[in-house]
């Protein structure tokens, strides 16, 4: 006989956005997730759909956020699975499946699927992947000739499905109907539920996210991109320099790759964690960040600590700052420096302004003012203590 909790069955459903998630899960469980094109379309949460019957067993589906076309939000919305996964796990819920969405509409499987279906892998591990189902669906919009000829190239080119489906994984077609929903859904019940890879690195080995096999995946992206974008930026500049009279047009691409490559930065603190990001500083730049959260004001906040903080968090540790430059003023000129826009990087310095960049009063200032960096220092380390002292990692804002 099944045991109570052997009769519920949780099978994430992952996908790009505009995969048809949210969709999928609306059309089998009778929910109301928000979809594409609706108001929330652009949610970064996990969801949960209503749970429902099958076969006598109470399925329960969870939305989760997927990459989008660029790599902006990747280590955020990794995070997002990655915690939730996590704390299934640590409340004893494993997942019996993934369901994997795919549009065969889409002409090519271009970076970001390919970056996606990367991470699903990473996440679940190859000796899981007999519990990932793909699901291609779409099929609506393509003519049935060019649908599968796409299909059998996922299939057996090496660099898309054809290694996953080696190890176990299944692929089946999803025609938009309840039928058809309902055969995914069966597929995945049998499973025996998996600990998944990502749970293992981050519960049992206690890995932080950014040593997981999935978040080295993330971080090595993160940091292509941002040599891409320097590289960019680098190449409008020669451009300029050869055609002054192209600088306008210049001028609002470079600012783009540079606001990219701040948004960049921010997600590899997302992936890094706030404490080891904080760790990994030079204590240069750690006053350099307090100076900024204390006197840039919301944007020195949001650019760093809010982040992964509350809010409550980091008011309290201006609060604390506030209190040590009260003491000991910054100058003028070191705040002026401080919040100077870096010559390539737009006004958004994360995490902080290079020590090599800062001024010789800087260094004055901070040799005599050490307690402001012991200040910051220890409201870390109560505020975001290590895993290793906690057997549950707290929630940011926690206070
Ligand atoms: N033709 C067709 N459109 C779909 C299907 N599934 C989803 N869509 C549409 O694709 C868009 C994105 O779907 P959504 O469920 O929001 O994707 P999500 O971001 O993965 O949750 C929406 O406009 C849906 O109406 C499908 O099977 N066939
Ligand atoms: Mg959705």
């Amino acid at each position: 006989m099944l045991s109570k909790s052997s009769n519920k069955v949780s099978i994430a459903v992952m996908g790009l956005t505009g995969s048809g998630k949210s969709t999928f899960i609306n059309l089998i469980s009778g929910s109301d997730l928000p979809a594409s094109g609706g108001l929330n379309s652009c949610t970064r949460d996990v969801g949960f759909g209503s749970p429902f019957q099958v076969d006598g067993r109470e399925i329960n589906l969870i939305d989760t956020p997927g990459f989008d076309d660029t790599n902006k939000n990747d280590a955020e919305i990794l995070k997002v699975i990655t915690d939730f996964l996590k704390e299934q796990f640590e409340a004893g819920i494993t997942l019996h499946g993934v369901i994997y969405l795919y549009r065969i509409s889409d002409i090519r499987m271009g970076g970001v699927s390919r970056r996606s279906f990367t991470a699903l892998r990473n996440l679940c591990g190859d000796d899981n992947l007999k519990n990932v189902v793909i699901v291609t669906n779409m099929w609506g919009l393509v003519k049935q000739e060019d649908g599968e000829a796409r299909e059998t190239e996922l299939k057996t080119n090496p660099t898309f499905f054809k290694v996953a489906l080696e190890r176990g994984a299944q692929i089946y077609r999803h025609d938009n109907t309840i039928a058809s929903a309902e055969k995914i859904i069966r597929s995945v019940t049998k499973n025996h539920p998996r600990e998944l890879s990502v749970q293992h690195e981050m519960v049992t080995l206690e890995r932080a996210l950014s040593d997981t096999t999935v978040g080295l995946q993330v971080k090595g992206e993160l940091e292509n991109y941002i040599t891409s974008l320097r590289s960019e930026v680098e190449k409008l500049r020669k451009e300029h320099a050869e055609d002054e009279a192209a600088m306008n047009d210049l001028k609002a691409e470079v600012e783009e790759a540079r606001s990219s490559i701040a948004q960049v930065k921010k997600q590899m603190i997302v992936l890094l964690g706030v404490e080891r990001a904080w760790r990994s500083m030079p204590p240069e730049e750690r006053v350099a960040m307090s100076v900024r959260l204390c006197v840039e004001g919301d944007k020195g906040r949001t650019a760093f600590w809010s982040l992964l903080g509350g809010r409550e968090t980091i008011d309290f540790i201006c609060g604390q700052l506030q209190k040590e430059f009260s003491k000991r003023p910054v100058p003028w000129e070191i705040k002026e420096k401080l919040l100077l826009p870096s010559p390539d990087e737009g006004s958004e310095r994360l995490p902080a302004q290079k020590a090599s960049e800062l001024p010789p009063q800087f260094k004055d200032w901070i040799d005599k003012n050490g307690t402001v960096v012991e200040t910051v220092d220890k409201v870390v380390k109560k505020h975001f203590p290590t895993r290793r002292r906690r057997s549950r990692w707290p929630r940011w804002n926690v206070v």
